[in-house]
């Protein structure tokens, strides 16, 4: 498939003459500008960083190797995402140490890319060993079906890259500003469909991945060979994306990637029990700061069909066309979101048409019923099973009660099939035979990984948090930690009004980033400081409606007090089927939020 080559100002005067959609990429800032942008403690502004990186190398090798610190150079702290890490420091000791003079706990997650979340059980046995011997003993499933693990120290870090890829999974481009983890709807195994959109999403995944041999150089220690630092890099060019970018494909009726919260996304289409193609969306996202009206969650607009033989050459012009007039002066402002928004959505859509040399089709119909997993067994075309199991917040570990790495590791030891995470921290046990389901449910339940499809409400099961503290160096108040007791102090009211069984979406993220996406959320917390978080209500539970900021800045007993009455006038007023947050909107407790392109997605595409 050709690739579209840059689209640069010059490119856009030659073609102005017959193509009326060019569009002038907006002019890089002067140094001068830039170096305002910059942040007090940074020498660099990103953009440099990227473009002096020489293909992602920077000092990366000295940093590794400087005995002094377990910090990296500032500069390498941006560019090890790129490869898949992030530098954090343990935040529940941070005063502690300051108070004793000492430099921050160092140490680094690690993220893997694993499209569509899915691991053998062989791969599964090598990357419980290296969260035992190098990390923090747990693995934490992601909200984009990847692994984290938490807690690695700089000498450690070469050791657990290679281990990881020993296990034929690579954590490269699973952060920074270039495609991360391509999420794809949980279950592949569940129709031949499914499974040929799991191939896509790989096929995507490679396409998208940096052409440096950096990452191999500095971990796996591949040799240099002439051209190092200098590869051409035809998709990313030398600074790469303004920013990150992230793709889903989902299966409709199933929305458990929340694909519109996605900068591109690829809804299948099947029709006759074959995959037609797919309906694709633009400009979805859900980072915001507080206080900042220039900045708002976004879901993304449905813009056309196409066949599954125009998907590279459409993904490849909506990546470029990113890449090209993108914000690369704010980044706060640089997601495609706000490419879309500032340029107009008709201009934007013209130039992908343009650069992938074809028009989209209308779209066409199609329904989403839920953007949560289906826990417990389901069964295949082909018969097998899978057994979609609720760990909290995804996080895998041994704990008094629940040795959940323990069982996992056994289940991995017996298990033919697959495991397959989901975008919602849910992990499926995939492809069991008939006869080997006794087996594992006895696994399960001999270590308590049935817990959580058992015990609580239907509102706990399917919650989600992000990580925050103590490793997120952005959290202002816990979500992670803060999901079970959350969950465990609304089950008496949930119990009071009825409710128990009332399929509600509860989100926490721990600021407002949204890392669980929690403005897709029917009730979200989001954090503003320790135990005090803004609370969201009324999206819907298809991932097509944002909710809106309902109480700002409030700690647990008001939280709890304010829903309570919104629980008990939901449990006596709601239609049959009505999910809380569309009972929220009918009956006017909240309203669409007012941010300035708030946009439902087309209801004729639900027909
Ligand atoms: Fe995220 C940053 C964790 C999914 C929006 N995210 C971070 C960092 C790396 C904090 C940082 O920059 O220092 C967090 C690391 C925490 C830790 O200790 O592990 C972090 N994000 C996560 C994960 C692990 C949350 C989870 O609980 O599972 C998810 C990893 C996904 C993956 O495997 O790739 C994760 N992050 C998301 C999502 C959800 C999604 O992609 O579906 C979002 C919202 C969607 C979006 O991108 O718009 C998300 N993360 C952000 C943002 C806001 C971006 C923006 O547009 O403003 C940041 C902050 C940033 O980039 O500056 C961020
Ligand atoms: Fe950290 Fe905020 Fe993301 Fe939570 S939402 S992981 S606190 S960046």
């Amino acid at each position: 498939m050709p690739k579209a080559p840059p689209s640069t100002s010059a490119d856009c005067r030659r073609r102005a003459a017959t193509a009326a959609t060019c569009i002038e990429p907006p002019k890089p800032a002067s140094t001068k500008k830039r170096q305002r942008l910059r942040t007090p403690m940074s020498t660099h502004s990103v953009e440099d960083i990227k473009s002096e990186s020489r293909r992602l190398r920077g000092s990366l090798l000295d940093s590794l190797a400087d005995p002094v610190t377990g910090s990296l150079r500032e500069s390498d702290q941006t560019l090890i995402k790129y490869h898949g890490s992030y530098q954090q420091d343990d935040r529940d000791v941070r005063d502690e140490r300051r108070r004793q003079k000492l430099e921050p706990a160092y140490q680094f997650m690690i993220r893997t890319r694993t499209p569509g979340g899915v691991v053998t059980p062989r791969q599964w046995l090598l990357l419980d060993s290296i969260a035992t011997r190098h990390a923090n003993h747990s693995l934490r499933i992601t909200t984009r079906q990847a692994f984290q693990f938490h807690g690695v120290i700089k000498r450690e870090l070469k050791a657990t890259m290679q281990a990881i890829n020993a296990t034929l999974i690579d954590t490269l481009a699973a952060c920074g500003d270039v495609n991360r983890n391509v999420m794809v709807a949980a279950n592949p195994l569940q129709s031949a469909v499914h499974a040929q959109v799991q191939d896509w999403a790989a096929k995507v995944s490679r396409h998208f991945l940096p052409n440096s041999r950096a990452y191999y150089e500095i971990w796996l220690d591949e040799e240099r060979v002439a051209g190092s630092g200098d590869e051409d890099e035809p998709i990313y060019g030398s600074t790469y994306l303004p920013r990150k970018f992230k793709i889903a494909f989902a299966v409709p009726p199933t929305n458990d990637v929340d694909v519109f919260a996605n900068d591109l996304g690829f809804i299948a289409v099947i029709e006759h029990g074959e995959l037609a193609g797919f309906n694709v969306s633009i400009g979805g996202g859900m980072g915001a700061s507080h206080g900042d009206a220039e900045t708002y969650p976004r879901v993304a607009n449905v813009v056309g069909f196409i066949t599954p033989d125009q998907l590279i050459a459409v993904a490849t012009a909506v990546v470029t066309t990113q890449r090209d007039l993108g914000n690369r002066d704010v980044r706060k402002r640089a997601r495609f979101k706000y490419t879309i928004d500032d340029h107009g959505l008709d201009t934007v859509v013209a130039e992908i048409e343009q650069r992938a040399g074809l028009s989209f089709a209308p779209a066409r119909a199609f329904v989403f019923d839920h953007n949560g997993d289906r826990l417990g067994w389901v069964q295949g075309e082909d018969g097998r099973w899978h057994l979609t199991l609720n760990l909290s917040a995804g996080r895998i570990a041994d704990r008094p009660g629940a040795p959940h790495l323990t069982g996992l590791r056994e289940i991995a030891n017996v298990h033919r099939g697959e495991f397959r995470m989901t975008g919602n921290q849910n992990l499926v046990i995939a492809g069991v035979p008939e006869g080997e389901r006794k087996r594992i449910d006895a696994l399960v339940h001999a270590h308590g990984l049935d817990a959580g499809l058992r015990l609580g409400t239907a509102l706990a099961r399917a919650a989600i948090a992000c990580v925050a503290l103590p490793t997120c160096g952005l959290a202002m108040a816990e979500a992670e930690r803060y999901l079970p007791d959350f969950s465990a102090r609304l089950e008496p009211l949930l119990e009071k009004h009825g409710l128990r069984d009332a399929p509600i979406l509860l989100r926490i993220s721990g600021c407002p980033n949204g890392c669980s996406r929690p403005y897709l959320g029917e009730i979200a917390l989001v954090g503003k400081a320790p135990g005090r978080y803004n609370l969201m209500l009324g999206a819907d539970h298809r991932g097509q409606r944002l909710n809106t900021l309902y109480r700002e800045n409030i700690a647990e007993n008001d939280i709890l007090d304010a829903l309570d009455p919104l629980f008990a006038r939901y449990a006596g007023e709601r239609a049959a089927g009505e999910g809380f947050g569309d009972f929220l909107h009918r009956s006017g407790v909240v309203a669409l939020p007012p941010y300035p392109t708030h946009r439902q997605i087309p209801l004729e595409l639900h027909a």
